[in-house]
């Protein structure tokens, strides 16, 4: 199965893969460090009962995008019943992670501004992509990894991409950071990353995770729905709270674009260094 979907990703050998440990779980597969071709790398198995659509999502998008802040895809590989991608290990683990795991590492004002910003650097490339945009639709920490002692941040799980019937279906945990228009089922375009990005941009802000307190799906797509957003955070620059506003507005055509964003992030943190 996996040289049907490999395109142009290279097919490794599993025999020259080494597995060591499990370090998560990504929204289909888990995930292991593993050694290949002496380095590190990052492997995600799909057992014999992952949705074939989402493997072959995942490769497609994958195998095409090529950025600093994009998790790289070196190879796939199967084995019995199972496909594996061979990935980029970030060894930062996830934003999520960081933020919210039992080590809290201090960070200042801007090395969160860094991240959003690497963030929408990395979206911004995926919405460029010709002849279509591609849609991450599922941004948030846990999808975010870190590299360099935190300092780079690097979006992964493109499971989600593209395919539109398989996002309620495989976003459990994800309505926090999910645009309106998604879980509407409406029609929707990028605009829907610059919602998420938003609210990651809070999350690093206030070191808190959107709607902790609401442990109900659909209550958290309810106050979505009618309009509640995080609470705004005191001490935060004006100009990071009307960026963030503004992406966060309940409709797409209001929002930025990812590339407007990118540009504002960079004056505001040219201001402040
Ligand atoms: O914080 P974590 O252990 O780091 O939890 C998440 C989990 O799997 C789900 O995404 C880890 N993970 C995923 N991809 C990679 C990767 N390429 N390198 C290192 N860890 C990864 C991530």
């Amino acid at each position: 199965m996996a040289a049907t979907i490999a395109g142009a990703t290279p097919a490794v050998d599993f025999q020259d893969i080494r597995l060591e440990e499990k370090v998560g779980h990504g929204s289909y597969g888990v995930v292991y460090k593993a050694t290949w071709r002496n380095q590190l790398v990052a492997v995600k198995e799909f057992g014999a009962s992952a949705e074939q659509k989402a493997i072959e999502t995942e490769v497609k998008q994958l195998s095409r995008v090529k950025h600093v802040n994009i998790i790289a895809l070196y190879g796939l590989s199967s084995y019995q019943q199972s496909t594996y991608l061979i990935m980029e290990y970030a060894e930062g683990g996830s934003l999520h992670n960081f933020l919210h795991g039992k080590v809290q590492p201090a960070y200042s004002l801007a090395h969160a501004m860094s991240w959003a910003l690497q963030c929408a650097e990395g979206v911004a490339y995926l919405h460029a992509m010709s002849p279509k945009p591609l849609i991450h639709r599922d941004l948030k920490p846990l999808n975010l990894l870190l590299t360099n002692k935190g300092r780079h941040l690097k979006i992964c799980d493109f499971g989600t991409v593209a395919d539109k019937s398989s996002l309620m279906t495989n976003n459990r945990g994800s309505a926090a950071w999910m645009a309106p228009e998604v879980f509407e089922g409406s029609k929707y375009t990028e605009k829907c990353d610059i919602f998420s990005w938003a609210i990651v941009l809070w999350e690093v802000l206030s070191r808190k995770q959107p709607f902790k307190e609401i442990d109900n799906t659909y209550s958290i797509m309810w106050k979505i729905h009618k309009g509640e957003r995080p609470p705004l955070l005191h001490n935060c620059p004006k100009r990071i709270e009307d960026l963030m506003t503004a992406c966060w507005k309940t409709t797409p055509e209001e929002r930025p674009s990812m590339t407007y964003v990118v540009k504002v992030m960079n004056e505001i943190i040219k201001d402040y260094s």
